[in-house]
């Protein structure tokens, strides 16, 4: 409930009557699915905040405070009539009009969805308790697709999950009972997201079925709710599937069988649900099928399932995350890190219209620091979606905090200098760039059926900022911040600005006493949890580090090393393949230097190894000391489950730095300047 009187009473006034216009071409009782949801929101909201149950006028009155929604003459009404992702699509305006002697509200938008955001934008405000004046505005989402990947599992599990269960599936079915499902979809819809698909790439057998007729009913069920919220539901297919399941003997993306049993496929599927989305697709990647196997190219691969769906208006989503998971680590000469690139640069403009290409943030994989994959303006000719991971599988698996605004908002703001002006990665994502016909977002969710959706109850402000972010880039992470702790957990200044500091400073934190300056993968192999230095040093993952008694860092120059930093526009590409210019958090990601070789910040690699650790300890530790401050401020259940995270971090985080410092003083035989106690 707004705990503010005065406002409250403001707001009560316009939300008691609101005057619904009839939305150009519906007749009466013909709202679509969106727009009975926004009104059903509207009324949910003014009832727990404003306690007013809201009385819909029939016509609009002359005079008088009340809220006027208008759906301008735009795009279509239906809930088919418009895919989500269409250009413009999700607009509206918020405007404060003059009426008789006092004033009203009026929410306007081209689409039903625009108007259901409208409605969450209004509602978001009022929990935060902004003025009206503050609620004015013309809004639009910056990037048309704004999309959430599940990798959730038919058996229940979800691939990288640290939040329970899958709301999805029990035991290789899809759940019968889809109220949490629905309650996923308006936590999603509330912040801007409009594309989910719901099963993990990694697509195994029970999933593979879901395209085939018998899987396709429940599908359907799960594709009507998210409908109601504006969002389109996709899959992961398995690029094996006329193997798996249609009785063909090849899967080869250029055999006539092949691609009439997906254009069957897509016809069969667009009968169950005529908004689908379209499909995921890992091929060729981490040994999964794809078309290498009968001598084609991701071209062929992609254009074939974009043909089938072209005609419903789907589209394939076809993962770059295509490296060679099976290298020796005695071969010098291969780079994981340059793969994406190598695989795909050569492919650009083969693409048809209705495939994007899905690039992950950086070339390697979700590290807690790597730089900026170099396919973002290498590719002129293709849609792409940059892919974050929300999950946080190599940032402290939701047991310790990590805000992941801070870094993505770095990769949307990096320059690639693939243009004159205005190459920065969020132009090339939202598509102005290079004049996408679609593109957008999409990134690994970090929910399942924990009672607070995400394990630690501070890792929802990654999800809650994924979807702002996504809709406008140009938000700070700290303002994400604020927005999500004034709705979590009410306006008191303390608690706000105690909680904003503690998630602003996260990952810093979580990067200081785990991987510096840009060195990724010291971690245990497989669960990705805790420190393991040679975890994968020996590995086939191509995932090195590279430290002897001498140095450390991969060399990716064109000089001496891999000649990754080639993939860059210049001057980025200068700016990292000398490492006096090099910035000091990815020195090691770039080059192999002696531990004695001295930072811009003017301390030697093995000095900041040091301190980094030290201090990275001594900051968990005083998160935990921030929260307690404020014990019997916030509710004692959240409280509580807080506390007990930000305990283990402590205790993991003093772990990180015995085992880091202790490897490195081992390796360089080089004492601490400081003395500080190293076993
Ligand atoms: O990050 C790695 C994960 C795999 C994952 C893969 C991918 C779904 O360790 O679990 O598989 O990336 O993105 O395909």
């Amino acid at each position: 409930e707004l705990r503010d009187g005065d406002l409250r009473r403001v707001y009560a006034e316009w939300f008691g009557r609101v005057y619904l216009e009839a939305d150009p071409g519906t007749g009466p009782g013909q709202r679509s699915a969106v727009l009975e949801t926004a009104v059903r929101e509207l009324r949910h909201g003014a009832g727990k905040m404003l306690g007013v149950d809201p009385v819909v006028l029939i016509g609009e009155p002359d005079e008088g405070p009340c809220l006027v929604i208008r759906r301008r003459r735009g795009t279509g009404t239906g809930e088919t009539a418009s895919r989500p992702w269409e250009k413009g699509e999700g607009a509206f305006s918020v405007s404060l009009r003059p009426s008789g002697s006092g004033r009203r509200l009026e929410l306007s938008a081209d689409s039903d969805r625009g108007v259901l955001y409208g409605v969450f934008h209004l509602l978001r405000g009022i929990a935060m308790e902004r003025t009206p004046e503050a609620l004015e505005t013309e809004a639009s989402p910056v990037n048309r697709l704004r999309m959430i990947n599940q990798w959730d599992n038919a058996d229940g599990s979800i691939e990288r999950g640290y939040a329970g269960k899958s709301i999805f599936y029990r035991d290789g079915n899809i759940v019968r009972d889809v109220a949490r499902i629905r309650d996923y979809a308006r936590l999603l819809a509330s912040v801007g997201i409009n594309a989910i698909s719901i099963n993990n790439v990694n697509v195994h057998e029970q999933e593979t079925r879901f395209i085939a007729e018998e899987g396709l009913p429940d599908v359907a069920r799960v594709a009507a709710v998210f409908r109601e919220y504006g969002i389109a539901l996709f899959l992961s297919i398995n690029f094996a599937s006329p193997l798996a399941i249609g009785g063909l003997n090849t899967a080869d993306p250029l055999d006539a069988g092949v691609r009439n049993w997906w254009t069957e496929t897509a016809r069969r599927i667009y009968r169950h649900i005529p908004d689908f989305g379209g499909f995921v697709v890992k091929a060729d990647s981490e040994h999964r099928p794809g078309p290498f196997a009968y001598g084609r190219d991701h071209a062929d691969g992609a254009n074939m399932l974009a043909e089938a769906l072209e005609p419903y208006g789907g589209l394939v989503i076809w993962r770059c995350f295509v490296y060679n998971c099976m290298q020796d680590w005695r071969d010098r000469s291969t780079d994981r890190a340059r793969a994406a690139y190598d695989h795909f640069k050569p492919l650009d403009g083969r693409f048809r219209d209705n495939v994007l290409m899905q690039i992950k943030n950086g070339p390697m994989d979700f590290q807690v620091r790597e730089p900026v994959s170099p396919l973002f303006g290498a590719m002129r000719q293709t849609n792409q979606v940059i892919e974050f991971q929300i999950t946080q599988e190599y940032t402290g698996q939701q047991r310790h905090l990590c805000y992941l605004i801070p870094q993505w908002k770095q990769v949307l703001d990096f320059e690639t200098h693939a243009v004159p002006d205005g190459g920065e990665v969020k132009r090339i994502v939202e598509g102005s760039g290079f004049g996408m016909k679609y593109s957008g977002v999409a990134a690994v969710s970090n929910t399942g059926d924990d009672a607070c959706w995400t394990g630690h109850p501070l890792a929802q402000a990654n999800l809650y900022g994924y979807g702002r972010l996504t809709w406008d880039p140009d938000l700070s992470a700290e303002e994400i911040a604020q927005e999500w702790v004034g709705q979590t957990f009410g306006n008191d200044r303390e608690v706000a600005e105690t909680v904003t500091r503690m998630l602003m400073s996260s990952w810093p934190i979580y990067e200081s006493y785990t991987a510096p300056l840009g060195v990724g993968w010291m971690v245990v192999p497989h669960t990705h949890y805790g420190p393991d230095v040679d975890g994968y040093e020996y590995s086939r993952w191509g995932t090195y580090h590279f430290a002897d008694r001498d140095g450390i860092g991969v060399d990716r120059t064109v000089a001496t090393g891999t000649g990754y930093t080639a993939q860059y526009f210049s001057p980025n590409r200068d700016i990292y393949e000398s490492p006096g210019t090099c910035p000091d958090e990815l020195l090691l990601f770039f080059h192999h230097v002696p531990y004695g070789h001295r930072l811009r910040s003017g301390k030697t690699v093995i000095q900041h190894i040091y301190d980094t650790h030290f201090e990275g300890a001594e900051a968990a530790e005083d998160l935990r000391g921030k929260w307690t401050s404020l014990e019997g401020k916030v509710d004692s259940e959240r409280y509580a489950l807080v506390a007990e995270r930000l305990a283990e971090q402590a205790e993991h985080a003093r772990h990180w730095r015995d085992v880091i410092n202790t490897y490195f003083y081992r390796k360089s035989g080089v004492p601490d300047e400081r003395g500080r106690r190293i076993y």
